[in-house]
């Protein structure tokens, strides 16, 4: 099924006039500079090489909520992502020269079907759904971002892991010449993370590959990121270079650095809080800075979905 949004409505009616026009200068500047324009050819079949790169054939998804998606300058200038930066506004600043074209994704470990492939070649099997997600992350604030991606349950399948298959571990770019955050040790490098194969598998989860009906943006991850609605923002890795099926527990950045204070879960829960604040309340980015916070909901409120999956754990020792 084909829906309005994104390709009825201009970016122009979504963002302010101004900053449509800011956009499109930044984005022709890029391609003036030859980045839009040298991606291959055979990128074009997926991802329409014009000036917003519109995704085509995007269906919908019942997994969407009808809370009001977040504006595209603040989902795209308020970002976390350290290899570029460890200040929200530096993943905008540091991304603009970053071409993300030609990517390889390498699919490894327990599965029948393995191999690397062009970014275009591999997401070309599969359906594009808009999925509007309230995204939350462990720094207790929230947004609500029209991702559009590919079912994560979907590729899974395609690549048959065997029974030995218990994780499927994800790992981000390692190249600090492109990733100039990289070249400072605040993380340990590349990003990785890891989610049970049932995670995986859960329909919610996908594989990001747009925004707002467009290719995504360079600093949300760019062409490729996980998004796991119901866990905290750092699940969602980006730039992924690398999915593995693995029968151990893979290892996470944000666990590896602060065990004490990230968990291999981390499921949203307002009942448990981090060492050093309460995760009972968010701030709804966009919303005035006087505005009260609202109440975190358990799994994100993506409970219905997910809850089964942790029937037998305790959700305060696995956080
Ligand atoms: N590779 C990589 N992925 C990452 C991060 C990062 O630093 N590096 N930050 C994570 C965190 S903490 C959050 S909250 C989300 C933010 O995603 P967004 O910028 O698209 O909102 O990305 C996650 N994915
Ligand atoms: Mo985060």
């Amino acid at each position: 099924m084909l829906i309005g949004r994104p390709s009825d409505i201009r970016p122009s009616e979504i963002t302010s006039k101004d900053n449509y026009v800011n956009r499109r200068q930044f984005i022709k500047a890029g391609a003036a500079a030859g980045g839009i324009a040298l991606a291959p050819s055979a990128f074009a079949a997926v991802v329409p090489r014009n000036e917003f790169a519109k995704l085509p054939d995007i269906s919908s998804s019942k997994f969407s909520t009808d809370e009001a998606p977040t504006s595209f300058d603040d989902v795209t200038t308020y970002n976390n992502y350290w290899e570029f930066g460890t200040a929200k506004q530096d993943p905008a600043i540091h991304t603009t020269e970053f071409e993300p074209l030609p990517w390889r994704i390498t699919v490894d470990g327990h599965a029948e079907k393995t191999g690397s492939f062009e970014f275009d070649d591999f997401i070309k099997p599969f359906d594009l759904e808009e999925r509007i997600y309230r995204m939350r992350c462990v720094e207790a604030w929230s947004m609500v971002i029209p991702w559009v991606g590919i079912s994560l349950a979907d590729v899974v399948k395609r690549y048959q892991p065997t029974s030995k298959a218990k994780y499927v571990a994800f790992e981000t770019l390692q190249d600090p010449r492109r990733m100039p955050g990289q070249k400072r040790q605040v993380l340990e490098w590349p990003y990785r993370e890891g989610l049970t194969i049932e995670e995986a598998t859960n329909p919610l989860a996908i594989l990001a590959v747009g925004l707002y009906g467009e290719a995504l943006p360079n600093p949300n991850g760019a062409p490729i990121r996980l998004v796991v609605p119901w866990k905290y923002g750092f699940k969602g890795i980006k730039g992924i270079v690398r999915i593995s099926f693995v029968e151990k527990r893979p290892a996470s950045s944000w666990n590896i650095a602060q065990p004490w204070e990230y968990g291999f879960y981390a499921n949203v829960n307002p009942d448990v809080s981090h060492p050093r604040w309460s995760q009972a309340r968010e701030r709804r980015i966009g919303s005035d800075r006087f505005a009260a916070k609202q109440p975190t909901l358990m799994f994100n409120g993506y409970g219905e979905q997910v809850a089964h999956l942790y029937k037998d754990l305790d959700l305060r020792k696995n956080y």
